[in-house]
């Protein structure tokens, strides 16, 4: 395959920002190798610098549900841009938006529009401690909620991608009022709050985390914490950065048939533009300013632009409802593919789905945890990973990430991601 120009692209890029990328992840880091440069892409596919094409499994990390430049998006985007691209005062478009969600999500009355997954994680933990008066947070190793202080104690996805899952540069005084538990251990959430009782404000948790690549959650553990949270005066905060709309047009909490008191978005919301949300119950959400003390805000907040966008997919995901059976049965068909190939490779496997979030790892161990998924990072995860690139399959370059599926991958494209799994799992042995 041929990279001449990435190669001399990331080379150039590397001049002038750090680590030539703007986000660690897409370094290729974890995986060896220099980053793909990208120059276009349309529906399931990719087409980077050097004319190469790939089968999309990243979907901007979840945003291209209905795959790259959806006509749709395209057209409002096109249409809105031609009336300035920001105002810095409100506009019709953040209403209906908002209106959109709290008319599809059940135990939401107020959302607030923010600028990406971290600043709607980051306002939802402040929003948290000053409704409460309380100062600790739970979070759960291997989940990550973006590069907020709080959260980059034990984070997954780039942090532990990258060997730094708690970062230096946050205080002491910051991370002592983190606590951390591990997704799928009920009685250690409880030993948690019973030694730090009536001092915390927040649990947030992936409810289905897609940041140690894909996990499920175990029966009785999500409703435990909803049952520890309701009990404690804790507000329970799922963050749907990556599940929410995406698992079902409610979601995560839909999909489980749990409410959290917050609920935080991002992805999906902006199609691909920058647009993050925290939203919850109006007694929570009023708190936050200009009604009440909780400050937080952004110039770019609501952004018309971000708005059309998000609007305009979640409206078209609204009125087809079937695209989610169609995405989870494509990716039903992925996993009944690896899983009838991989029993003769040898290799050590095993594979979590939800809906169209999929992960392989390359352990025979059950992937229950933070723990259990870091024994799939390792070399025949990199292996995997460059095989089916070359073969033109384009996976997350990280054992800590899930794939996510876009509405208009075809029946041949997937047989060409099982043929190249294949291939690839016989390069391996
Ligand atoms: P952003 O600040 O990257 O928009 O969102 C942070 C975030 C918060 N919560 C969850 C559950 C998330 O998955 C994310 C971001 N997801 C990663 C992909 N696993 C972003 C990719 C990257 O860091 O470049």
């Amino acid at each position: 395959m041929n990279t001449t120009r990435s190669k001399s692209l990331f080379q150039t890029a590397s001049k002038y920002i750090p680590g030539g990328v703007n986000s660690p992840v897409r370094a290729f880091k974890s995986v060896g190798g220099d980053p793909i440069f990208i120059q276009k892409a349309k529906g399931a596919y990719m087409y980077d610098e050097d004319g190469n094409r790939f089968i999309d499994y990243i979907a901007s990390w979840g945003p291209m549900i209905m795959g790259h430049a959806f006509e749709p998006v395209v057209k409002a985007i096109q249409e809105r841009v031609e009336n300035s691209t920001s105002f810095g005062a409100p506009t019709e478009l953040e209403i209906q938006l908002a209106q959109l969600i709290c008319e599809s999500i059940p135990n939401v009355d107020r959302v607030r529009m923010v600028n990406s997954g971290t600043e709607a994680t980051m306002s939802a933990i402040r929003l948290a401690r000053g409704f409460t008066g309380k100062e600790k947070v739970i979070k759960f190793a291997g989940c990550y909620h973006g590069h907020g202080d709080s959260f980059l104690i034990k984070a997954g996805s780039g942090a532990v991608t990258l060997g730094h899952p708690s970062s230096p540069g946050v205080t002491k005084g910051t991370a002592k009022d983190t606590l951390l538990a591990e997704y799928n251990d009920l009685l250690g959430v409880k030993e948690l709050v019973e030694a730090n009782k009536g001092e915390i404000a927040a649990l947030i948790i992936e409810p289905i985390p897609g940041n140690m690549g894909c996990i499920l959650p175990e029966e009785g553990f999500l409703e435990g914490l909803r049952e520890i949270c309701t009990q404690e005066n804790i507000i329970l905060i799922f963050d749907e950065v990556m599940t929410g709309f995406r698992l079902g047009f409610g979601g995560a909490q839909q999909a489980l048939g749990i409410e959290a008191d917050l609920v935080t978005y991002g992805k999906v919301i902006g199609a691909g533009m920058p647009v993050g949300a925290y939203a919850g119950r109006e007694d929570i959400m009023e708190f936050i300013a200009p009604n009440g003390p909780v400050y937080q805000a952004g110039t770019l907040s609501g952004n018309p632009i971000a708005m059309v966008a998000g609007l305009t997919l979640l409206q078209y995901l609204k009125d087809h409802p079937q695209v989610y059976d169609e995405l989870d049965q494509k990716c039903h068909t992925i996993q009944n593919g690896l899983e009838s190939i991989l029993p003769e490779t040898g290799l050590p496997w095993t594979i979590n789905r939800k809906g169209s979030m999929i992960s392989l790892h390359f352990t025979n161990e059950s992937v229950r945890d933070f723990d259990s998924a870091g024994k799939g990072a390792n070399e025949h995860f990199k292996k995997f990973f460059h095989g089916m690139l070359k073969r033109g399959v384009y996976l997350p370059p990280s054992a800590y990430e899930s794939w996510f599926l876009s509405h208009p991958l075809s029946k041949e494209d997937i047989e060409h991601t099982l043929e190249s799994a294949r291939l690839t799992f016989r390069e391996m042995q």
